[in-house]
C-alpha cells in the first residue's frame, strides 16, 4: 500500500534524504519518496511486513515529527 504522512521539521535537503535513507531500510519498504518543499513523506511498502507505525517511530527517531 502506500502512505502519505506529514512531517514537521525538515529544514534542509539533509535532513529529507536521512528520513528517506532511514525508511528505505526498513525492510517491506519498496518505494520512499521525501519532499522537503511539501513536508511530507510518500511511502509504498508491503503491509504483511510493515505497520504504519513503523514508519512514524522511524521518523520519530531521526528527530522528526510525523503525522498520519
Ligand atoms: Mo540540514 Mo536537517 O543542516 O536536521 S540536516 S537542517
Amino acid at each position: 500500500m502506500k502512505q502519505k504522512i506529514a512531517i514537521e521539521g525538515m529544514n534542509c535537503g539533509h535532513c529529507s534524504a536521512r528520513i528517506e535513507k532511514g525508511l528505505s531500510e526498513i525492510d517491506g519498504v519498496s518505494n520512499v519518496d521525501v519532499s522537503l518543499e511539501n513536508k511530507e513523506a510518500n511511502v509504498a511498502f508491503d503491509e504483511s511486513k510493515v505497520a504504519i507505525n513503523d514508519l512514524v517511530n522511524k521518523i520519530e527517531d531521526l528527530g522528526f515529527t510525523p503525522t498520519i
